[in-house]
């Protein structure tokens, strides 16, 4: 008796954790973007791409606030740190592709008053597989003397 109970308890407990597993869906978060305290400045886009069911690509990111996007990549070269251009991103299934700091970014010109005022920005996010994602990126003012730590 005390045996057929820790069974079930087992079974349901397995149903629960098969159950709690995340649905694979293609999805963009945490995007947020870096402000530049300099007007001329580009200002830095980043965020992190869940992997849907299947293999997909980035393939392009536009904004209707913004008026020039560009996607990098951070590498090193020679020993230097340098940004290469790249015009699409392998998005594996299930994976998860993170565009942060020293590594994958976007740059961005041009960010219209209007978001500024807002605080958020609206990004749409092209697949090769024709999901687009849009999302609300915050925009994150860098003040000045954080730049300048003495
Ligand atoms: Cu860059």
């Amino acid at each position: 008796m005390v045996r057929s109970v820790y069974l079930v308890v087992m079974g349901v407990a397995l149903a629960l954790l098969a159950a709690c597993q995340p649905p694979a869906q293609l999805l963009v978060e945490k995007a947020n973007v870096q402000l530049s305290p300099v007007t001329d400045n580009p200002s830095v886009l980043y965020f992190t791409i869940r992997g849907g069911p299947e293999d997909t690509v980035l393939r392009s990111i536009t904004s209707p606030s913004i008026l020039r996007l560009e996607m990098h990549e951070t590498v090193e070269e020679n020993g230097m740190s340098m940004m290469k251009p790249i015009t699409a991103v392998a998005v594996p299934k299930r994976g998860k592709v993170e565009f942060a700091p020293g590594g994958k970014h976007v740059m961005v010109w041009g960010v219209d008053e209007g978001a500024k005022k807002a605080g958020k920005a609206q990004f749409v996010f092209s697949f090769s597989n024709g999901d687009k994602i849009a999302v609300d990126a915050k925009l994150n003012a860098i003040k000045p003397e954080d730049g300048m730590a003495h």
